[in-house]
């Protein structure tokens, strides 16, 4: 009996399990009912009475022992067991695939960014307008072409109701409601009766500028207009106006810079002459501003509107106009780090 304790004893102080399943086999090997060492203690009985204490301490030992051993080769079994399926709260978080802004937002803010340096604020309105201050205010003839069907979409065929055309209604807006000195950037979208194409849009994205104060020149247009395009397209652009008419100014004038794919030398973007129209301008005609309630004796003013989309095609050579409303995320992702 005593030889057997000991050989146990050996075993147990040796016993390893690869997994909790042969742990439990070991368990059921020596401790379950028919297991070695309750064995030993229905052999007992057999005893002879005079050892019964000694063996007895010695049985109750080896159960003891045997029954730790278990319980440490299990608690470590579970502490590996948790380390696997606890969620470690100290570990940085999975990255989160973050949206782009999208390159007409990008040079939006870039142009507003620009001329507000010199002093321009920003002024929004609504994209549905009525007549007077898309068209009437701004010196638009009963009879021009721009107020047609084909061109200007009208809301439930109310003729003095309209998706504006260009965002110089809410220019109308402004000088109507403030005195000079005024200096408002107004971007938004505005909306033309067109065929889509990769040319045409029905609608597309502007920045109008507008400075009314006393003496404005047109030297001031001209050389705000020169600080712009360098700072938008670098310190080498040279800029050129051109006679042109608009309706709400006199003189009026297209401005082209030097070609920025070929450097002014010309390319096949340029049509080879070196240079592209970007934006259109004017000194404020009179009657805009007496429309507007403001006394065109005293106050002088320049305005100038360019297109966003044409800016951001210059810029990123963005040719075809449809990609800017398709929100395909191949292309807009190309403006990930722009
Ligand atoms: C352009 C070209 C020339 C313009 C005029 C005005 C206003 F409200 F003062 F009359 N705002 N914007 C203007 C002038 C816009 O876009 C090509």
């Amino acid at each position: 009996m005593k030889e057997k304790i000991q050989a146990l004893r050996a075993q147990i102080e040796q016993l390893k399990a690869a997994n909790q399943e042969e742990l439990e086999n070991l368990r059921i090997k020596y401790l379950s009912k028919k297991g070695e060492i309750t064995e030993l203690f229905n052999d007992f009985r057999n005893v002879p009475n005079e050892q019964k204490r000694e063996i007895g301490q010695l049985l109750n030992e080896l159960k003891n022992m045997a029954q730790e051993k278990i319980n440490t080769l299990r608690t470590m079994f579970e502490q590996s067991q948790c380390a696997k399926e606890e969620t470690d709260l100290s570990r940085t978080a999975d990255p989160v695939a973050l949206g782009t802004r999208h390159p007409l937002s990008l040079v939006r803010e870039e142009i507003i960014d620009i001329f507000s340096r010199i002093g321009f604020t920003v002024a929004e309105g609504p994209e549905v307008d009525d007549d007077w201050h898309v068209f009437g205010a701004l010196n638009f003839p009963p009879e021009h072409p721009a107020r047609d069907m084909q061109d200007t979409f009208f809301v439930e065929k109310n003729p003095d109701i309209m998706l504006r055309t260009h965002t110089s209604s809410v220019q109308s807006r402004v000088m109507t409601t403030q005195q000079p000195p005024i200096r408002v950037l107004c971007p938004g979208r505005v909306y033309r009766n067109e065929a889509i194409s990769a040319r045409a849009h029905c609608f597309f994205h502007q920045v109008e500028g507008l400075y009314v104060d006393k003496n404005v020149s047109f030297a001031d247009l001209k050389q705000a207009l020169l600080y712009f395009a360098r700072e938008m397209f670098g310190a080498d652009t040279q800029i050129r106006l051109r006679p042109s008419y608009f309706p709400f100014t006199e003189p009026s004038a297209e401005m082209d810079i030097s070609c920025n794919l070929c450097g002014g030398k010309g390319c096949s973007f340029c049509k080879h002459t070196g240079w592209v129209e970007i934006l259109g301008c004017g000194m404020v005609d009179p009657n805009v501003l007496e429309a507007c309630g403001i006394d065109s004796r005293v106050y002088t003013g320049y305005a100038f509107g360019m297109g966003i989309e044409r800016i951001t095609n210059l810029k990123y050579q963005v040719n075809d106009l449809r990609l800017f409303s398709e929100n395909d995320v191949r292309f807009l992702r190309q403006f990930e780090h722009a």
